[in-house]
């Protein structure tokens, strides 16, 4: 038996800024977060980087290229042993598109007020605020 804890599993999320616009996506599952809008992500595999998630997941849900830079707002704890958090993603390559979302939008700072975020997420508002209107 080891006296070293478990570390959390990660669940990541991408920020991805443009033209001083906020990219989210609109969930279609689970039936409880359906409709409600997000910052696109998804779990850190095992033996995976939080990086090389966040690079897997976009590419999968928007097939985009990203590079993961630094965090963005604060820790979410979403159940015992699993954290959310949320990384700036530069865009690469790639035009996004919502291959898992029912749709995408951009968003400046007012309308990210206005629109129906998963409840996790708005943790993250004071934050992605200050960079939207930074931009
Ligand atoms: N989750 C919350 N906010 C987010 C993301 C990407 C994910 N911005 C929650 C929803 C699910 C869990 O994390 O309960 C795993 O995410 P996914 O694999 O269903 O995207
Ligand atoms: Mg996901």
């Amino acid at each position: 038996m080891s006296d070293v804890p478990a570390r959390d599993r990660e669940v990541v999320a991408g920020a991805i800024f443009r033209g001083g616009r906020l990219l989210l996506a609109q969930r279609t599952s689970p039936p409880a977060l359906a409709g409600r809008w997000e910052l696109p992500g998804g779990k850190v595999e095992e033996f995976e980087t939080p990086q090389a998630a966040l690079a897997r997941e976009l590419r999968e849900e928007l097939a985009v290229e990203v590079r993961c830079g630094t965090r963005i707002g604060v820790d979410v704890q979403l159940s015992a042993g699993l954290v959310l958090r949320a990384y700036r993603a530069e865009l690469v390559s790639g035009e996004p598109v919502a291959l898992d979302h029912a749709q995408l939008a951009w968003v400046d700072a007012e309308e990210l007020l206005s629109m129906d975020l998963v409840d996790n997420d708005r943790a993250w508002i004071p934050e992605l605020l200050e960079e939207l209107r930074a931009l």
